[in-house]
């Protein structure tokens, strides 16, 4: 009987009475505790039927029951399934739908607004709200604790986790036992993560970043984390000084340089600052050398493919770039066009092998076959070069993809949206540059002819509707998109006129 990542996360802790989590008002998890509430959530789980294989979605705020039941998911085989907390239930509906989840868990403040999608679906219902408390944890806290553990292959899935598309829909990432655990190794041995860090962890745990980079690799360690709801430019200089490492957006690190107090007083003490999810601007970097004396340590992944590459941990970390493959990991720059592996220097899409590359896409065997080659190889979409080095840079997006604050916004989502509003003929939606967030999102919109477009409308209804992370934040109305002589838009010329709208403007 094996179960990869239970056994090597989650086994070893049961009994510690090391501390596993520091929560923000003060108290703590061990360890022990930490194994024994996920045996409960397992008691839970097994209790409503819940079997392996199963999906089980969580929509829930981030909170120490929350990543305990990531854990029972992982004892009981059943495949998690975390989900943005600002989708609406518009949003959700799809993911629970298209998923066929078994299990729901949704925050108590919404079961009226997701009542029905459950019951749509056939997935029971069970709440969790930001303190862990909810009618899912009453039914575990009633139940002895779990000690038996699900049998599990290396390529059996443990998560299920969404990624938009360029085509607007979103597409289910099936990643496995092997994938997740592979990649924490690698990243514990590059990183030299031990049982005595103690990580700051801002960061939300639906996505591959605060789920998987941060808490796996912690686990796999043994080490503790600083466990804060979101990320606070006050808690976190609050809290810097019990840390030794800190994960993060690049937008976390531009918050505290904005930020006096953030100083090398204040950092002298810590082993490492980790980059990831967007570019970090060079600026950026070398601000945050000559503030703290640290040089941030930049990696790249995806949600498919978890962490592929990082600067090294010793030696020259170099900004603007990535780095290099992780160990087992392969990379080629390839041509967009014909796939031939293009020679060092030139820039092309960067195309990843080993295994942390994802199974494929949730039913969807099409998408999984346009970009999962049949040698192994996962075409990301990014456009990178490789130095003379080996150092990888990211030199920008093959595929239409805007990033705000870490978390992706697929144009063409919101341009589907936009065009089935009353009065919209169409509409163009590109990124622009933002101070805080990296980019922030532009709709263009093109009315239908005669009609009169009450933008106060539309974004009350964006709002209704979208996750507020991807709301535009600033709507023009023209007369006609720019296309060219093949009728396509123009997206480069849009972006080059709103290059600069967020740059003046307080949004
Ligand atoms: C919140 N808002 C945003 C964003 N976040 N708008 C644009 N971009 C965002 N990222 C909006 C809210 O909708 C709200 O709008 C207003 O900002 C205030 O919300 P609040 O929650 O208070 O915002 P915040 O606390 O300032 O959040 C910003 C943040 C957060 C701290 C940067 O977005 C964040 O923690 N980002 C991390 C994302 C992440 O973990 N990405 C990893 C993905 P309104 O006023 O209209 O209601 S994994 C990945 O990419 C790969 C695998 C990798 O390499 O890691
Ligand atoms: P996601 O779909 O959330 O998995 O986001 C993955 C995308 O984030 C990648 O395809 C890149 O475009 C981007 N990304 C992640 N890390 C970096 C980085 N360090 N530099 C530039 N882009 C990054």
């Amino acid at each position: 009987m094996s179960n990869p990542l239970y056994d090597a996360l989650i086994a070893p802790q049961r009994g510690q009475t090391t501390v596993f989590l520091h929560l923000h008002d003060g108290t703590a998890v061990t360890y022990a505790e930490f194994v024994d509430l996920a045996g409960r959530y397992a008691s839970a789980l097994h209790k409503l039927g819940v079997l392996a294989g199963d999906r089980v979605a969580v929509h829930a705020q981030k909170s120490a029951d929350a990543l305990a039941l990531y854990a029972a998911c992982l004892q009981s085989g059943a495949v998690y399934l975390p989900l943005n907390t600002a989708y609406t239930p518009t949003e959700l509906s799809y993911f629970i739908g298209d998923s066929g989840a078994s299990l729901f868990v949704c925050d108590p403040a919404e079961v009226d607004d997701v009542t029905a999608i459950a019951n749509q679906t056939g997935a029971a219902l069970r709440t969790m709200d930001a303190t862990g408390d909810g009618s899912l944890r009453q039914e575990a806290d009633a139940l002895p604790v779990r000690t038996e553990v699900a049998d599990r292959d290396a390529d059996d899935l443990a998560a299920l986790l969404y990624t938009s598309g360029t085509t607007g829909r979103s597409k289910g990432a099936m990643l496995t036992h092997r994938n997740l655990l592979s990649n924490a190794e690698a990243l514990v041995k590059i990183w030299r993560f031990s049982d005595e860090d103690v990580l700051l962890h801002a960061l939300p745990i639906f996505h591959t970043h605060g789920l998987f980079v941060a808490s796996n690799v912690t686990l796999l360690a043994g080490g503790s984390m600083i466990w804060l709801p979101k990320f606070d430019t006050d808690t976190v200089i609050a809290q810097l000084p019990r840390a030794t490492a800190m994960m993060g957006v690049p937008t976390f690190y531009t918050r505290l340089l904005d930020d006096a107090r953030f100083d090398r007083a204040l950092t002298g003490h810590m082993r490492v600052f980790i980059s990831g999810s967007a570019p970090l601007l060079e600026e950026t970097h070398e601000r945050f050398e000559a503030r703290t004396g640290h040089r941030i340590l930049e990696r790249y992944g995806m949600t498919e493919t978890s962490m592929s590459t990082s600067n090294p941990y010793e030696g020259d970390r170099r900004a603007g770039t990535v780095g290099f493959p992780l160990p087992g990991v392969e990379v080629k720059i390839c041509d967009p066009k014909t796939g031939e592996t293009l020679p060092t220097g030139e820039i092309g899409v960067l195309e990843v092998r080993g295994p942390n590359v994802f199974k494929g896409y949730w039913n969807m065997p099409e998408k999984t076959a346009e970009e999962l080659r049949e040698d192994g190889f996962f075409i990301t979409g990014d456009l990178a070069k490789i130095d003379a080095d080996g150092y990888i840079s990211i030199v920008g997006r093959g595929k239409d993809l805007i990033i705000s604050g870490g978390f992706n916004i697929y144009p063409k989502e919101i341009e589907l949206f936009l065009d089935d509003l009353p009065g919209v003929l169409e509409s163009a939606v590109v990124g622009a540059p933002h101070p805080d967030f990296g980019e922030s999102v532009v709709a263009v919109l093109v009315p239908e002819e005669g009609a009169e477009l009450d933008l106060g409308a539309i974004e009350a209804e964006v709002k209704a509707r979208l996750a507020g992370f991807k709301r535009p934040r600033h709507f023009e109305i023209m007369e006609a998109l720019p296309r060219n002589t093949m009728g396509k838009v123009q997206k480069n010329e849009l972006r080059n006129r709103f290059q600069g709208i967020f740059q003046t403007s307080n949004v």
